[in-house]
């Protein structure tokens, strides 16, 4: 019976898990949390790489107070972020966010090199103005001197394994989400990056999910007090969380957290036209899937909310204040980018609807309210526009992550589209990462195999329309 860990950050915490199968069942505990937040640094809005990779080393080293030695560990994180490195491999740059303004305007600039349409073909990536090649572009403008001396690319999931390890590579469901990767060859795509004059040789070889990076550095064993192999889970956060979606047949996903992630898994990459105009993805994933799906701003609107609150309001006291305004109904556009980043979110929401002419909400009910109504809204579209693409329709829909914890939201979108919804696992980046490295030890026979075990390790939740209610 082998242990493994499992590192998950997401934007606003992180997490080290201790899993293990037991009589056929998945066992999961959390032996480190950690907050996680943007900080102001060099005029950019950052990650605390190196805080983040402290927590990662206070986790495992929790190992030893359990008295419990894992044999492996795997790091995802969001997607899209990444460092550059110098010639001693030293960091060149930040680790900058994503949602730091420094790529405004890129996409247009791109796209005067690469045509849209091109680039969704070769790349099967959606347009989202944080994209890292769109962060890429902006470094090249901005500061130029750093891309020439930079000798190597890593995305930050990649770094953090290079920093146990002392192994470089780019895995591959992470890489895909640059926008630089032939979705048909799975590999750089050497044309687009020399049309943007980018440095081919900063990116490293591609490695795919179970393969094995290398093994702790001495220096690392020696704090620790013992060894661990790294294998490489999904390293996008979302990749390993659809991994742990029990059944996949019938169903669309949403993968619930700071964002709300909505598709249905794939073999293929779809890039018609109408997926091109809905702003569709085609996210890389294990043993090559595709996840064919759509970015919608996510519970990130009630996280700043909740900050902007100064956390004078949990979130379940949101929730609750938001179920005694049935009479608030003013709805704002959740993709509009101006919520991706703005100053202050209750603010934004307020000026939203001021300027669209609808009742500006003033309680923290009514602003939680206008946040879980749109967000349902944005979900009942994305839902309609993949069953126009499929021609078809699915009968259910299965919210996994942090997300599905709330309830509101889930009976909401089972009244709203009248669908069935199953709601769980919760930690399902967690468990999708902790099944790639089970696979890899062999403990595991494959993907249909760990869909198995979830299904029977993990409480799901059901949710069905009430047709009294029936909408917003
Ligand atoms: C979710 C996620 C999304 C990605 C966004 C930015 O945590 O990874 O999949 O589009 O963050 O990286």
């Amino acid at each position: 019976m082998e242990y493994c860990l499992a590192v998950d950050i997401g934007a606003s915490s992180g997490r080290v898990m201790l899993g293990n199968l037991e009589d056929r069942k998945m066992k999961l505990k959390e032996i480190h949390r950690f907050a996680n937040n943007l900080i102001e640094k060099n005029g950019h809005f950052c990650w605390d790489i190196t805080r983040l990779f402290n927590e990662i080393k206070t986790g495992i080293k929790k190992c030893n107070q359990l008295g419990v030695k894992p044999v492996s560990i795997g790091i995802d994180t969001w997607a899209v972020d990444f460092v550059l490195l110098d010639e001693h491999d030293e960091l060149l740059t930040d680790a900058v966010s994503y949602r730091d303004p420094r790529t405004d305007g890129m996409m247009e600039e791109v796209e005067k090199i690469i045509m849209k349409e091109r680039l969704y073909l070769e790349t099967g990536i959606q347009f989202q103005k944080f994209n890292t090649i769109y962060q890429l572009y902006a470094i090249k403008k901005q500061q130029p001197e750093v891309l020439k001396k930079a000798k190597t690319f890593l995305m930050l999931p990649d770094y953090l394994h290079f920093l146990l390890t002392g192994k470089k590579a780019n895995e591959y469901t992470n890489a895909t989400s640059t926008q630089l990767l032939n979705a048909f060859t799975k590999k750089w795509d050497k044309e687009i990056i020399n049309q943007l004059d980018l440095n081919i040789d900063m990116f490293q070889e591609i490695k795919m999910p179970k393969d094995k990076l290398g093994h702790l550095k001495p220096e690392l064993v020696e704090e620790f007090g013992f060894d661990l192999e790294v294998i490489l889970p999904a390293t996008h956060d979302t990749a390993s969380a659809v991994l742990a979606v029990p059944e996949l047949d019938e169903t669309i996903y949403i993968s619930s957290g700071t964002w709300s992630l909505i598709g249905v898994e794939n073999d293929f990459p779809i890039c018609v036209t109408k997926a091109l105009d809905y702003n569709f993805t085609n996210e890389g994933g294990m043993d090559y899937q595709f996840r064919f799906l759509k970015n919608i701003m996510g519970l990130w609107m009630i996280q700043e909310v909740h900050r902007n609150y100064e956390q004078k309001y949990s979130f379940a006291e949101l929730v609750d204040l938001s179920r005694g305004t049935s009479n608030f109904s003013s709805i704002v556009n959740v993709d509009d980018q101006r919520f991706l980043k703005p100053e202050n979110m209750i603010e934004e929401i307020q000026n939203y609807c001021r300027e669209t002419n609808q009742q500006v909400p003033e309680t923290p009910g009514e602003v939680a309210k206008c946040i879980f109504d749109s967000l349902v809204i944005s979900y009942v579209q994305a839902i309609g526009e993949i069953e126009e693409i499929y021609e078809r329709e699915f009968s259910t829909i299965n919210v996994i992550g942090g997300g599905s914890q709330n309830e509101l939201l889930n009976q909401l979108i089972a009244d709203v589209t009248k669908k069935e919804v199953y709601a769980g696992p919760i930690e399902a980046t967690a468990i999708g990462n902790l099944v790639v490295q089970l696979i890899a030890l062999g403990e595991i026979q494959g993907i249909h195999e760990a869909r198995s075990i979830i299904k029977q390790s993990f409480e799901v939740k059901k949710y069905v329309h009430h047709n009294e209610r029936g909408g917003l």
